[in-house]
């Protein structure tokens, strides 16, 4: 899977019926039952997240051509990604209006008539659509894709800088509960001032290191300053009756979460789901001889009542096919726990919980205690797969000394710290030579020397192959 990860990745979202990305259309691909439930489970974790202190909201996904170019530095971003809607039936429109790639541009006029005083704010909203942003670079399914079909934005106004700031302190906090949730690993870094996102003040993003090392960008958080307020004129009247900017922040995550989870965890056999998140917890597969066989499937749905009431989501896999088959297929689908149940377990009074994670057999009992004994293996499952992801990503982050060393250990899987004096010609200059990308600056020191120009360092910065 190491070897040919992307091969690997394509391949599975077909098998454990994911997406499918034969729709005609590149960089769009349609959501399968099965991944639409991973999809919808993991949603609900951040909505959950979000609904403590935003409001969700529904915004159109057109943008008049007039408010996407009122931001200058955002729209020349952008300028090369927009899908342009020109025609309504055969009518030429007087304006032409964007697909949103985003929705600073649809949001904030909006804010600037809703804002009128400090008691409106903070304006804290978020909302989960589809965008649309016509990538150039090779697309790929769930990682870059055209349609952003699970773009979770959130989009907050203060009073204050110092509000704002704290927000994108809370937006980190909640990103990293988020990720915790799902047991993906990540690497914090504030971008370098060339990548950041097009209109903010600066970008906090969130990286996850794939199997084969390259890192995926899972989430950003951006401190807008006052750019968007002056050009939307979001402006309010403060306690001391004057007229002031607000400050903006937003955040956004996509299918990208998804991708890193399946990457994450996935092995040799297939997905391997946190029980959070897999639309099935524990798979019922009956082992049917025509001898007991209705006395055993009666007890299958005996056992899926009882998890069930327990909370918990529980599927019987009675498919007249080969039970091998059935183990097969839901290890391939990564179902946390796969109970099997036969005449002879029936008869003792247990069943053989099989977990995905450890792919270890427990006996368990059919006793009251069986759900409570389903449970404990569940937590177990969901923290084993967590720290074998973290693990993972912390055996593969390296520090190098000089250029040579930076190459060497990103060649071999890893992403790299090293130290940075912070110049930006400098910063293109590592990338240049080496043909990586600096994800950003994790922490500021006063020692060591920049491995380009030798200056004293200001950061230590990350650098890796990226997606
Ligand atoms: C914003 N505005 O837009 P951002 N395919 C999959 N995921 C993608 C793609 C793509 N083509 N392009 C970007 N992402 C701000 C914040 C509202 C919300 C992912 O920010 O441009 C990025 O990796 O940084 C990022 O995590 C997220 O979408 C937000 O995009």
């Amino acid at each position: 899977m190491v070897e040919n990860f992307d091969e690997w990745f394509h391949d599975i979202l077909e098998q454990a019926d994911i997406t499918d990305s034969r729709y005609p259309i590149k960089g769009m691909a349609v959501w399968r039952p099965y991944g639409f439930q991973i999809r919808k489970h993991s949603m609900n974790i951040i909505k959950k997240l979000l609904d403590k202190d935003h409001d969700e909201v529904l915004f159109p996904m057109l943008v008049p051509e007039s408010e996407l170019a009122k931001e200058g530095i955002h729209v020349k971003g952008f300028e090369d990604e927009v899908y342009w809607v020109t025609k309504g039936g055969q009518r030429e429109l007087n304006e032409q209006l964007a697909l949103r790639p985003t929705s600073e541009t649809a949001i904030y006029p909006m804010y600037s008539l809703w804002i009128r005083t400090h008691i409106d704010l903070p304006i804290k909203m978020y909302q989960i659509v589809n965008t649309f942003r016509y990538e150039t670079k090779h697309t790929r399914p769930l990682i870059r894709v055209r349609e952003i079909t699970t773009f979770k934005e959130a989009h907050t106004a203060h009073a204050t800088k110092e509000e704002s700031d704290e927000q994108i302190e809370d937006f980190i906090e909640m990103y990293k509960e988020f990720f915790d949730d799902l047991g993906i690993p990540y690497l914090i870094s504030k971008r370098p001032e060339w990548d950041k996102f097009p209109g903010s003040d600066y970008t906090m993003a969130f990286d996850v290191i794939m199997p084969n090392g390259k890192t995926l960008q899972i989430g950003t958080i951006h401190n807008l300053g006052q750019t968007f307020a002056k050009t939307f004129d979001i402006t309010f009247e403060d306690k001391d009756g004057e007229h002031k900017l607000v400050y903006q922040t937003c955040a956004g995550v996509s299918d990208r979460v998804i991708a890193s989870l399946i990457g994450v965890h996935g092995d040799d056999k297939g997905l391997r789901l946190p029980p959070k998140v897999s639309p099935n917890q524990v798979t019922i597969i009956p082992i049917l001889f025509k001898k007991g066989k209705e006395e055993v499937l009666a007890k299958c749905s005996e056992i899926k009542d009882t998890l069930e009431d327990a909370g918990l989501r529980v599927n019987i896999d009675d498919r007249d096919i080969r039970p091998g088959k059935k183990f097969n297929d839901w290890e391939l689908k990564g179902t946390p726990i796969k109970l099997e149940l036969g005449p002879r377990d029936l008869e003792n009074n247990i069943t053989i919980a099989m977990t995905r994670d450890t792919e270890e057999k427990t006996e368990i009992p059919l006793d009251d205690n069986l759900a409570d004994s389903i449970i404990d293996l569940l937590n177990q499952s969901s923290e084993n797969l967590s720290s074998q992801a973290w693990d993972f990503l912390n055996e593969h982050v390296k520090f190098a000394h000089n250029l040579d060393e930076v190459a060497e250990l990103v060649e071999s899987g890893n992403v790299v710290k090293f130290y940075w004096c912070g110049e930006e010609e400098v910063g293109h200059e590592i990338e240049e030579k080496t043909g990586y990308d600096v994800l950003g600056i994790q922490e500021e020191v006063s020692e060591g020397k920049c491995i380009a120009s030798g200056k004293d360092a200001k950061y230590v910065a990350l650098i890796a192959k990226t997606y």
